[in-house]
């Protein structure tokens, strides 16, 4: 829990601080439970500062000691830190802390996970380990030294370079000037899966993957994206790695995904240990998408990082972006788009258009970590893309060279940014800016009309209220359309319409006929698109249009409307979209991948929103009823097609977890699905039984659960691997995802008592209570029970890990979708947890957020 009382911190107050840190020297002697940290931190006194108060951050730390150039002083302890008088010329500060890693269960700080000590620091977590400026403006140079008893914990790491290293001390020494919030140390029982890089200015990097003993064979992978990534920021950023080393760590315990502290990247060990045996094709793209992210926020991020929190995305939202394009040219750019877009509306939509909704740059906060959220990570990142599709491609590399020239180096700032843009392309990106301060998504409405020549695409954009923004001003959105012939030939390519007002017509001459318009391709902008089309067109659109992106879109939509046909008037399903749908998946010259995620629909709380959306109110259990009728009604429409897609793409051979098996796995595995429907659950016993690797077991499970045929598989399943943690996470969430809506507080209750179920685990509590929330029919199931068991978790959890307590909390943010017995269910938990004595600075907030909102 945080010593500071709840307090909002606003952007608009920014002040610089007083003192700039020369350089830190840090010692540590690790004791699990009483560690000292002695710091030697050089000051220098800005001249003409406008706050000269010399303050430090500082929570839960015993001080022993505190000195200036050698003499000890006194201190003032103030909420948060101290205060002390310093002289008006450099100086040097010391200090002496005591800390408990052992008793620090928020993992926050200095922690430890299975007797392994490990730190995280960002955002705000540096505070916790000395007395400190704890601001990311604040950058200095760190050299740290790291002693313990050399039988428990022979590897001992820290950021930078490696100085000296011996049993019972290690030395490391960062170059690179950073923020406190990227400092790292991590020591243990490791072992390392190295290999080297060399860079483009052919200089050998050594990287490391360290992880416990017996888990020596699941990195090969991780480091071969690692190279990539490597190699990849090379050739299209020109970004070169910049020390001798590079480490990563998997650590069990862990709040989050991975961080990008310098040169000593911190993994939650499921982000980047993988085995065939172990890991399905998602956890494999998935790790080696956050390797490079993390690796890609060495330069945006690290060497150039943020002025302030509220900055937040300048650093996200671009190393997002950049994320995705890495993996798009690593497999298939239309598979990853729609891919993000089925996350974005899944995560980013339903927060920015409910109680949480903020901008992508918000303008205050009362705890930071609140703020890493899909609206400033996977919005921001979309904000990136909208900007690189306005100037053009050379443009924006242009911009981004110009932008690492000039701030290499320093704490940055949305509008430094902007500015960058402004000047090498010469645009006006006022209007542009709106996107980081407007929350909200825009609707774009799209009305045609043809006068036997002229084409015209009426646009116009609107945005709900959102907490906070009752009025919304117009934003440029850029909007790709393509045109087509009815024969299905592309007749006007990819074009972006720059949507500048509130209505506005785009004009487009010489069509003899008229031509069929492909609108919002690529997902050109994260808004939700309203055209008046039936679904004669849509059809159309889902045989022929030349935008991949866009023809995943038409039947999507086509799968939402006759999913909605049935939620409200009982409609059977849409038979133009069962033939469209059929003749793509027949179609072979479609990548594999793609037409697994054809075959998929809008999930349950998509059409929730939906319904709320159109001024209904969503019935949780007659969208699942539908749901599950249009899996039915695939299967019996797909049933002379689905034995064969299966067995054409079964993958033979040694595993590989690249693209073209892993699609080939994903479209046998959808189509496994939809044949259990048929056969109950013959071929995925048969399946389960022979697969080799983690992909086949698990979709052969999963299959089997649907059937209700699981229980035995589940069991050996369970024996096979109850000493792997990471596949037993997955055991534990194939049971809740899997539950019948009237069984799943009961499910969940029993895995609660399980020997294995380590609440205290981040990765265990959200592999039940995060399913739990994720199963839109059983959470909002009528008893309210879910609402309950969830509550009383998040109560037990917040006093000892509030950060994912908090996060957790998000679960009720669309509470005022459903009726008014649902809401008022809801409220009361909401209510309860609000009421506890103690409540974290996180969770306060949260819960606060979603109440008022
Ligand atoms: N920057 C970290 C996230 C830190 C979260 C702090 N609550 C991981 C990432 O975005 O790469
Ligand atoms: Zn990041």
């Amino acid at each position: 829990m945080k010593d500071a009382a709840p307090q909002t911190i606003y952007l608009k107050d920014y002040t610089p601080f007083g003192f700039a840190v020369e350089s830190v020297s840090l010692t540590f002697r690790l004791h699990p439970t009483a560690t000292r940290v002695i710091s030697k931190i050089r000051f220098t006194p800005i001249p003409d500062a406008s706050d000269t108060r010399f303050f430090l951050h500082g929570e839960q730390l015993k001080l022993i000691s505190a000195k200036i150039d050698g003499v000890e002083i006194n201190t003032k302890m103030v909420v948060g830190g101290l205060e002390a008088d310093v002289p008006d010329v450099p100086f040097t500060w010391e200090t002496e802390v005591e800390i408990n890693p052992q008793a620090n269960t928020a993992l926050e700080g200095l922690y430890m996970s299975n007797g392994m000590y490990c730190t995280q620091c960002e955002a705000e977590g540096f505070r916790k380990i000395t007395f400190y400026p704890d601001r990311p403006d604040v950058m200095s140079v760190f050299d740290v030294k790291i002693e313990a008893d050399g039988d428990n914990t022979p590897i001992m790491l820290s950021n930078g370079n490696g100085v000296e290293l011996s049993k019972a001390r290690a030395t490391w020494s960062d170059p690179w000037p950073k923020p406190a919030y990227l400092f790292a140390l991590v020591a243990g029982e490791l072992i390392a899966h190295r290999d080297t890089f060399t860079t483009l200015s052919d200089k050998q990097v050594q990287l490391a993957i360290w992880v416990r003993p017996g888990d020596e064979h699941k990195c090969a992978f991780g480091m071969e994206a690692l190279k990539k990534s490597m190699k990849w920021d090379e050739d299209i950023y020109g970004r070169e790695y910049d020390l001798d080393e590079f480490n990563i760590v998997a650590v069990d315990d862990f709040n989050m995904g991975a961080m990008e502290n310098k040169g000593l990247n911190v993994f939650n060990s499921s982000c980047v240990l993988a085995s065939p045996e172990t890991a399905t094709d998602g956890n494999f793209e998935r790790i080696e998408a956050i390797i490079a992210h993390e690796y890609f926020h060495n330069w945006t991020g690290n060497r150039i990082t943020c002025r302030d929190w509220f900055q937040l995305c300048l650093k996200e939202g671009l190393t997002v972006f950049r994320d995705a394009q890495f993996t798009a040219d690593m497999r298939s750019e239309p598979v990853k788009r729609i891919d993000d877009v089925i996350t974005l509306r899944a995560r980013q939509f339903p927060e920015d258009q409910g109680p949480l909704s903020h901008p992508v740059r918000p303008e205050s906060f009362q705890e930071i970590n609140n703020f890493y959220t899909a609206t400033v990570y996977e919005k921001g990142a979309e904000v990136i893309g909208m900007l690189k599709t306005l100037v053009g491609d050379e443009a924006y590399s242009q911009a981004l060279d110009l932008y690492f020239m000039r701030h290499d180096g320093q704490a940055c700032t949305i509008e430094d940014w902007i500015a960058v843009f402004e000047e090498s392309t010469g645009r006006d990106l006022n209007q542009f800016k709106l996107w980081y301060s407007q929350s909200g998504t825009p609707e774009v409405a799209v009305r045609e009309a043809y006068d036997g020549t002229t084409f015209t695409l009426h646009l116009s954009q609107s945005s709900a209220p959102t907490p906070g923004q009752s009025q919304k001003a117009a934003q440029v959105i850029p909007v790709a359309v393509g045109l087509l012939n009815d024969n299905g030939d592309e007749i006007l390519a990819t074009q972006v319409l720059e949507l500048t007002q509130e209505e506005q017509s785009f004009t487009f001459e010489g069509h003899a006929s008229r031509p069929i318009p492909s609108v919002l391709r690529g997902f050109s902008a994260p808004v939700t698109l309203r055209q008046d089309i039936d679904n004669t067109r849509r059809a159309f659109l889902l045989a022929h249009d030349t935008d991949a992106f866009n023809r995943w879109e038409a039947g999507r939509d086509l799968a939402r409307d006759s999913l909605l046909g049935a939620v409200l008037e009982g409609t059977p399903h849409n038979t133009a979209y069962l033939q469209g749908l059929k003749a793509v998946l027949s179609d072979e010259t479609l990548d594999p991948a793609y037409r697994a995620l054809m075959l998929g629909q809008p999930s349950q709380s998509e059409l929730a929103s939906e319904l709320h959306k159109m001024g209904h109110t969503p019935d949780p259990a007659a969208i699942h009823t539908a749901s599950e009728a249009l899996r039915r009604a695939k299967a019996e429409a797909f049933a002379d097609l689905l034995p064969g897609l299966y067995a054409d793409n079964q993958v033979a051979g040694t595993f590989s977890p690249d693209a073209g098996p892993a699609g080939q796995r994903s479209l046998a595995n959808a189509a496994l699905s939809l044949l259990t429907r048929l056969d109950q659950g013959k071929t995925a016993a048969q399946q389960y039984a022979s697969a080799d690797n983690m992909t086949l077991q698990l979709a052969g499970l999963s299959a089997l659960l649907d059937a209700e045929k699981g229980e035995d598989a589940l069991e050996a399943f369970y024996d096979q691997w109850q000493n792997d943690r990471l596949v037993i996470d997955k055991w534990f969430s194939m049971q809740v995802m899997h539950a019948k809506p009237t069984a799943l507080t009961k499910t969940v209750r029993k895995l609660c008592d399980h020997p294995d179920f380590e609440w205290k685990n981040p990765n265990r509590f959200r592999a039940v209570m995060g399913m739990l929330a994720a199963h839109h029919a059983g959470f909002h199931h009528e008893s309210g029970g879910a609402y309950e068991l969830l509550a009383d978790w998040l109560i037990r959890l917040d006093p000892v890990n509030p950060q994912t307590t908090a996060r957790m909390c998000a679960a009720f943010q669309t509470w005022k979708r459903y009726d008014q017995t649902r809401q008022t269910m809801i409220q009361g938990q909401l209510e309860r947890i609000a009421s506890q004595n103690g409540l974290s600075r996180d969770t306060t907030e949260m819960v606060t957020r979603i109440l008022e909102g």
